[in-house]
């Protein structure tokens, strides 16, 4: 039976790509005196590769023409694009996604325990968190991977299954949510089934392999429909 519901950040608990992280991205790129920023088509493109540092070193080995860097270089570049993104959500201007602390209520409501899977730095989960919901969000995930904590980033299974491993359920006794085929792959790899809710950027990706594919958590979705799980 379902006890508990993973979720996945970037796109699934708030639309952060293009507004938060594209810019912050941006903010470091400019503040480090690179040539090159990314419109929001080339950051489309490669959020093909999941993770912030990964994704700049990917996008530069496919442009040999620019600066290269090195990873520490790179690693610095992307401390500061953290600070960026973590002022963004202190400052409140990014909304989670339609239906979204409606089901985390529901889920409270029905005693399912929450957790988090993310590609992204667990700085930037915390204030998406503590900006939206408030200073004690983050309290109520039972568990929050994220980031560097394993050391393949999805599509790999690696991050659903360390918190599988950390809330001890099998992965039947979970649901995964998530926005995207990296996502959905990652959370099919670790057994889970897995709801879609779609963004711009992920809409017609293959997610073939998911229970639904929504638009979003808000009307067409009730809790109810959703608290649903694996056996519906
Ligand atoms: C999210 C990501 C992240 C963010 C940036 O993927 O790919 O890389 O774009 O985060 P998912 P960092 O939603 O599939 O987890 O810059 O902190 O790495
Ligand atoms: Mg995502």
């Amino acid at each position: 039976s379902l006890r508990a519901l993973i979720f996945d950040v970037d796109g699934t608990l708030a639309d952060t790509e293009r507004d938060a992280h594209r810019v912050a991205f941006n903010q470091a790129f400019a503040e480090a005196g690179l040539p090159f920023s990314w419109d929001v088509a080339t950051y489309g493109d490669y959020l093909k590769v999941t993770g912030g540092k990964e994704r700049l070193r990917a996008f530069l080995n496919e442009h040999p023409e620019l600066p290269q860097l090195s990873d520490a270089d790179i690693a610095s570049i992307h401390r500061q694009k953290t600070g960026y993104y973590v002022e963004m959500m202190n400052a409140g201007l990014l909304p989670l996604r339609p239906g979204v602390e409606r089901l985390l209520n529901a889920a409270r409501d029905h005693d399912l325990l929450l957790a988090i899977a993310t590609t992204t730095t667990p700085a930037n989960v915390e204030s998406l968190l503590k900006s939206t919901l408030g200073a004690e969000a983050p309290q109520r995930f039972h568990t929050i991977g994220a980031g560097d904590i394993v050391s393949h980033k999805k599509p790999a299974a690696d991050i659903y299954t360390y918190v599988l491993g950390q809330l001890a359920l099998p992965a039947a006794d979970c649901l995964a949510i998530e926005d995207s085929a990296n996502g959905l792959q990652s959370a099919r790899g670790a057994g889970l089934a897995t709801i879609i809710t779609q963004t711009e950027h992920t809409e017609g990706q293959d997610f073939s392999a998911a229970l639904r594919v929504l638009d979003h958590l808000g009307e067409t979705a009730s809790p109810a429909h959703i608290l649903q799980g694996p056996a519906a």
